[in-house]
Parts: C-alpha cells; sequence; structure tokens
C-alpha cells in the first residue's frame, strides 16, 4: 500500500476491486449518504451554462433539460425491442467474463426473464448505437449546450458524434472511473433513476498510518468534492473533464451517454492520443503484458478512429 499514493487513479482490477468495495462497505459507504446533493437547476439557457458551469468547470444538473425529447416522453424497454429486435449488441461487456453477444430483441426477453431472480443485473454499457441503429437517433435530438464539442472540427462530423446508450436492470453499476482523453460528460436520462457518486479530479485516496487506505479521509477532503445526485427522466447532466463517476441504477434505466471535447482541453487531449499511439506503435509488445485489459480496448478505440477518419491503415500518407 505505501506504493500506491492514490487507489484511485490506479488502472489495474485489483485496485479498482478495492476502490468498489469501498463503496459498498466500510467508512466511505457510511459517509456517502450525507454527501451533499450536486446542484439542480431548471433556468439555464446555453449562455448561462457556459458562464456559471463550463468556463467555471462546475458540475451541474440540468433540471428537465431534455424532457420534451421523443426518447424521454415515449420510450420503454418493449417499444424500444420492437424498433431493434435484431440489432446485435454486446451485453455486461465492461466485465470480461460475462460479456455476451445477443440481439437487442433477446436483450429485453431476457431482462423480463431475469428480473428479481437474484441474478447480477444486466447491462448493456455504451451502446454506440448510431451506426447501427440510427432510426433511434431523431429521438434524442443534440443538445444546444453541447454545440462547444471541438472533436467535430478535429476529426470530422462521423467520430464527433459517438454517443452511447446505457441500458441495464435494476442494481448495474459502473464502477468508479475517470473518461479517457480529457472530454467532458453530458449524460442524459431517458428511463428510470441513477444514482451518480462523483469526485474530483484531484480526488487523493492516502493511506493512513497503518499502511490502510484511508476512505474516511477521502470523504473529508475538499479536493475530493464527492457528491451525490439522483438523475431522472428528462435531467441533463454536466460534468467536466476528469472529474470521477460511479453510477447504481436505482431502476430498470435508459440514459445517453454523449462526450464534449471543450477547446480550452485541447492540449491534454492531443497529448493523450498522441501517447497512446506512439506507445501502441513503439511499445506494444509490453503494454499487452503490463496493461492486459486495457491494451484490446486502445486497439478498438484506435482503429475505430481511423475508420470514422477514412484513414486508411495500409498507407503512411495520402
Ligand atoms: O450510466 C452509466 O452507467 C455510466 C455513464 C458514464 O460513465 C458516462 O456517461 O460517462
Amino acid at each position: 500500500m505505501p506504493n500506491e499514493p492514490n487507489l484511485l487513479k490506479r488502472q489495474d482490477i485489483d485496485a479498482l476491486d478495492k476502490v468498489e468495495a469501498g463503496f459498498r462497505s466500510g467508512p466511505l459507504h457510511d459517509a456517502l449518504a450525507s454527501a451533499p446533493e450536486l446542484e439542480r437547476r431548471s433556468d439555464l439557457d446555453r449562455a448561462r451554462f457556459d458562464r456559471e458551469f463550463r468556463f467555471e468547470k462546475r458540475p451541474v444538473v440540468l433540471e428537465g433539460y431534455a424532457a420534451d425529447w421523443p426518447s424521454v416522453r415515449e420510450w420503454t424497454f418493449h417499444n424500444l425491442a420492437e424498433r431493434c429486435a435484431d440489432v446485435p449488441v454486446m451485453v455486461d461487456s465492461y466485465t470480461s467474463k460475462a460479456a455476451r453477444k445477443m440481439t437487442f430483441g433477446e436483450f429485453v426477453t431476457l431482462l423480463d426473464e431475469s428480473a428479481g431472480d437474484g441474478t447480477s443485473p444486466l447491462y448493456l454499457q455504451e451502446w454506440y448505437y448510431q451506426t447501427i441503429a440510427p432510426q433511434l437517433a431523431p429521438d434524442m435530438p443534440e443538445l444546444d449546450i453541447a454545440q462547444y464539442d471541438f472533436r467535430r472540427d478535429l476529426y470530422g462530423e462521423a467520430a464527433s458524434t459517438n454517443h452511447q446508450l446505457w441500458i441495464g436492470q435494476r442494481g448495474g453499476i459502473t464502477r468508479l472511473h475517470q473518461d479517457s482523453y480529457s472530454v467532458d460528460v453530458m449524460h442524459v436520462q431517458i428511463v428510470g433513476e441513477k444514482l451518480w457518486h462523483i469526485m474530483g479530479p484531484d480526488a487523493e485516496l492516502l493511506p493512513g498510518p497503518d499502511g490502510e487506505a484511508r476512505w474516511d479521509a477521502l470523504c473529508a477532503s475538499p479536493d475530493t468534492r464527492l457528491t451525490r445526485f439522483v438523475l431522472r427522466p428528462g435531467d441533463a447532466l454536466y460534468l467536466p473533464a476528469r472529474w470521477f463517476h460511479r453510477i447504481e441504477l436505482l431502476s430498470d434505466s435508459i440514459g445517453l451517454g454523449r462526450k464534449c471535447l471543450d477547446a480550452a482541453n485541447l492540449r491534454a487531449h492531443i497529448h493523450q492520443r498522441v501517447g497512446e499511439l506512439l506507445a501502441l506503435a513503439l511499445n506494444p509488445d509490453e503494454l499487452r503484458v503490463t496493461h492486459s485489459e486495457l491494451f484490446d480496448v486502445v486497439v478498438t478505440r484506435a482503429r475505430a478512429l481511423a475508420d470514422r477518419m477514412n484513414v486508411d491503415l495500409s498507407r503512411l500518407r495520402q
């Protein structure tokens, strides 16, 4: 432990298991109930949002901001299943042992059959639906507050519209993490409710004198800025780059995640992207061993980016 001053920023599976265990029992779990609630605002237009939150890098829930979206007004698991019956999806993709392919129709049938049977909740995480189920896109119109997303200028239209749906059963969890590449998170709740715990980018998990992780210190430290809130249908969340977040489904739930690159974070974004590509190009064998869980993800992301940017991987220049 003394050599691991900040478990929160470690990426390996053991460290992530310890972090998750801290959320389930012990001092962190006990303190979470009294964490302050995130500010909720229903009076923000784009200019005010920019001024009071984005330029200040302050998270906020924009209450009811997407309440008139067709998806928020009309979607149910079953009407989605009728519209996407044969679309292939990868369920529980975040848990390598549980990950499995099925059609969206089969996924919804499985949700019905397994509800309340005591098995692990099913979660279709990070579903990039736009290319495979484009019929859903008009139900989730662009947010005007997200127009600052610089990825369109950097990578082109297709690469910038990689929004994801998160569809799962009550009890499903997305573990504490930070999004890569210094992008802001925008998340719209469509169906059901989700509990979010967020922590500032400077959150530190320092060992105490006995060498054990001091979870209680995590709650008390102002740098951590541990905050909680429930996202309800029609709510939109703005979470600035590098904030940690952990999500728990309070009911069966559908949410839309989209990322925004703030031009203010461009330097950090490019640095991380280029760093990752250089590591892949120059050090693949070692990375495969030291980052076995992450390696394939990074390669897949790099391939998707090349594809969306029309990069011919068999050529050096074009
Ligand atoms: O809703 C979830 O389970 C996770 C969402 C998330 O991590 C995101 O939108 O960045």
